[in-house]
């Protein structure tokens, strides 16, 4: 059966092994779940329609792995993607798990942890290359602190592009045609990280050497936590050219990092940022980095896999409803929302600055114009509720 709610392989839906494969541990309890072969982990999401899979570099090869089984992994990994067609989407380091990183990894204040930290990724990236990943996420778990005294936070930020700048060096002079994503979160494992939101992601980009082949990765969650609009941080990254991957769940604000199944909390922002990314000709993978609910195990784990995507399948086609409902096109035009769309003034002039020093405005009209936004909003809330369309 194909039809718009379907997962195929055009919708580019990847999952991390670190997700489905998540054994349901959480600081007060143990796991509730065994872990998952990765080669496992690759048949059962093909099934579901699933395109592609990413790792952190721990995740596929165990890092006390002994010798001869790094080789053995690797052949049933590869041969799972080439009998399932499933492509590896993206790759990453896990710079959190190992004690050697509790004080930061690209930032920690001992140089020799730096470099470990540089040395793990570096073969990290050989490896994800290898698989023929496109896209090597960053995300710095523990690069942060409590003890705001113990972390210069100017120099930490100039070891984290030093880090950046010299891993970019790296995939360049090996031709891997890799682009670089960084993941922005705001707290979680560390009290306060560095890099904690889109924005800052954005700024810390311009400044890199290799600014070209950095963007951001976005996830639903981390820009939740602090309160911030998920759609409004994704259009700045789409708005900026740098929506170079992205991370679906759900999460609601306030609280610790939930990572819930995507479309499951703030449906009205998870739809608007559904409608952003279709209609932004946003072609790179959709990923979720989400966990199944900790009672879940055996078929709760792909259940909850198959809901992710087709949450976002249905959006989706909400989104399309959307666009073609005659009362809807109305209130935006009420809202004068096609307007802001046209240019204020245009580039500046001296003589266009005069015009509207001179010019006379109706104040008073102006101010008491009216715009419907609540008829407009209570129309996207009864399209989502299922009543029109
Ligand atoms: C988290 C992060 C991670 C990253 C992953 C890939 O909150 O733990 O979202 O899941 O996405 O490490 O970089
Ligand atoms: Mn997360
Ligand atoms: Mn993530």
């Amino acid at each position: 059966m194909s039809d718009a709610l379907t997962p195929g392989p055009e919708h580019k839906f990847t999952f991390g092994l670190w997700t489905v494969g998540h054994p349901g541990h959480d600081p007060f309890g143990d796991p509730v779940r065994p872990p998952i072969d990765p080669a496992e982990t690759v048949r059962r999401l093909a099934d579901l329609g699933v395109w592609g899979i990413s790792f952190h570099d721990d995740d596929l090869i165990p890092p006390r792995a002994a010798p001869g089984e790094r080789g053995q992994v690797l052949k049933r990994f590869r041969k799972a993607l080439d009998e399932t067609g499933m492509v590896v989407s993206m790759a990453t380091t896990n710079l959190f798990k190992h004690p050697v990183f509790k004080e930061g990894a690209f930032t920690a204040n001992d140089p020799q942890v730096r470099r470990y930290a540089l040395a793990k990724t570096l073969r990290a990236i050989d490896l994800g290359a290898d698989l023929g990943a496109q896209t090597y996420v960053f995300w710095g778990g523990r690069e942060g602190t409590e003890a705001l005294a113990a972390v210069p936070p100017l120099d930490a930020l100039d070891r984290y592009r030093e880090a950046i700048d010299f891993l970019a060096g790296y995939a360049t002079d090996r031709d891997y045609g890799l682009r670089f994503a960084i993941e922005p979160k705001p707290n979680e494992p560390r009290g306060d990280a560095f890099l904690p939101t889109v924005g800052h992601v954005l700024a810390f980009i311009s400044s890199l050497d290799y600014h070209d082949m950095v963007g951001v990765n976005p996830e639903v969650a981390h820009e939740t936590m602090v309160g911030l609009s998920f759609f409004h941080a994704v259009a700045q990254a789409i708005w900026a050219g740098k929506l170079y991957h992205v991370d679906l769940n759900a999460q609601k604000a306030g609280r610790y990092d939930q990572d819930l199944r995507f479309g499951s909390e703030g449906i009205k922002d998870t739809f608007f940022f559904v409608k952003l990314l279709e209609d932004s000709g946003y072609d790179g993978p959709r990923q979720f980095d989400a966990r199944p609910y900790r009672t879940e195990r055996d078929q709760g784990i792909w259940d909850f896999a198959a809901g992710c995507m087709r949450t976002y399948l249905l959006l989706a086609e909400k989104a399309r409803q959307f666009d073609a409902d005659p009362q809807i096109a109305e209130a935006l035009e009420a809202a004068k929302a096609p307007q802001l769309a046209e240019p204020t003034v245009g580039a500046y002039s001296a003589d266009e600055a005069e015009r509207l020093k001179s010019a006379a405005f109706d104040v008073e009209a102006l101010a008491a114009q009216t715009y419907h936004n609540d008829r407009l909003d209570q129309l996207v809330i009864e399209l989502l509720l299922g009543v029109r369309g």
